[in-house]
């Protein structure tokens, strides 16, 4: 059985999601697009697809006979209703972060799952597929380095839009390291802080950059994580994990080493596409081998993204106050109370 996939949204990631599918991918095709740019939908499904079909809107596009998936690539705030929409229809459906721009959002669709009774959701945070990432789960779930006490995580893109704004730096950037922090150390979190250093010229005067968070979890571990979305020279993510026995760091991304113009050295990443693209392949064909079998989804959940819209609004508050904003997460449903097999992969 081929999946048949309908993508809402044909944005960049969206374009980069329906290209993987279409051509590097197995067992799925999309058959169906839309955006609300029906110009840009038309251009994608024209270059990259056999023939989708291109819908006016998200609801003909869910209920269409012909779609068994869905995907959501479509603007942060458009993504609740697509999703709830999918859900209603008993559609697997597969939503780039955020799942939803509010934790209310979120819960909204965790109760539509529930009802539904079972898990149609994935969200894409893609970095607990990325083999890095994965080799540090193994070394702290082996207990190579001893208990983890603190972690020292980078977050660096070289520039940022207009449209980039300071609290972007949390919901757009920090939810990456929110997401993959708490599955890596099986942790959640007490609190958040931010304190903001010196801005650098290279941001636009509305944003500041850098931010620096120190987030607490409720095994006491504390982590620093810096994001810095105008650093110039390129895509730099960093993750040390500081243990009782040891650390434990994120590996270096391969790159061939080059002596040119009177320098030896190796060349930076320029964006996450090609930094994580091992990982977008992983996540979007697991998604896919999900559906065909007609199981569950295994990835990242839908009170995943709960968690993580939860602990983004501590952030932009902690942004505003200052102070150390404290986590109060809901009761996890039962529902979402499954062993993950992420670290066999
Ligand atoms: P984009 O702006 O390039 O594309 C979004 C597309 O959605 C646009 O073409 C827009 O016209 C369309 N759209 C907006 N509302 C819509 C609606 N109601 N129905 C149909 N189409 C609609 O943005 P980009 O960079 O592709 O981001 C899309 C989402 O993916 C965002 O939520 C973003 O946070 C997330 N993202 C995730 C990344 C990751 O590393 N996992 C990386 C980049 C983006
Ligand atoms: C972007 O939306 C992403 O998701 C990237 O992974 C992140 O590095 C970047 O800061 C975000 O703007």
């Amino acid at each position: 059985m081929t999946v048949r996939i309908g993508v809402i949204g044909t944005g960049a990631i969206g374009q980069s999601h329906i290209e993987r599918i279409e051509r590097k991918l197995s067992g799925a095709e999309i058959v169906a697009v839309t955006d609300v740019n029906q110009e840009l939908a038309s251009r994608i499904a024209a270059t990259y697809t056999e023939g989708a079909r291109v819908y006016n809107d998200d609801s003909d596009l869910i209920a269409a006979a012909h779609v068994d998936a869905v995907l959501v690539t479509s603007w942060g705030p458009a993504h609740e209703a697509s999703v709830l929409k999918a859900i209603e229809a008993g559609k697997p459906v597969f939503c780039e972060k955020p799942l939803a721009t509010t934790a209310d959002g979120c819960l909204r669709i965790v109760e539509a799952e529930v009802a539904h009774g079972s898990r149609l959701v994935q969200v894409g945070f893609m970095r607990r597929y990325d083999t890095g990432y994965v080799q540090l789960k193994h070394a702290i779930e082996n207990h190579v380095i001893g208990e983890p006490l603190m972690v020292r995580c980078v977050h660096r893109n070289p520039e940022t839009p207009e449209s980039y704004t300071t609290d972007m730096a949390v919901v757009d950037t920090l939810v990456h390291e929110i997401d993959v922090l708490h599955w890596l150390l099986d942790d959640e979190y007490e609190s958040v802080q931010v304190k903001f250093p010196k801005k650098t010229k290279h941001a636009f005067s509305h944003l500041r950059d850098p931010q620096l968070f120190l987030i607490e979890t409720k095994k006491g571990v504390l982590i620093q994580v810096e994001v810095f979305v105008n650093c110039k020279y390129g895509y730099d993510i960093q993750c040390e994990v500081i243990g009782e026995d040891g650390v434990a760091s994120l590996p270096e991304v391969p790159s061939i080493h080059l002596r040119s113009a009177g320098r030896s050295g190796m060349e930076v990443m320029q964006d996450w596409k090609g930094r994580f693209v091992d990982a977008y392949n992983e996540e979007i064909q697991e998604f896919i081998d999900n559906c065909k079998k007609g199981q569950e989804m295994t990835g990242p959940s839908a009170w995943d993204g709960y968690v993580a819209a939860i602990m983004s609004d501590a952030g932009v508050r902690a942004q505003a106050s200052g102070e150390k904003e404290s986590i109060e997460l809901k009761e996890k449903p039962s529902f979402y109370n499954y062993k993950v097999t992420e670290v066999s992969r």
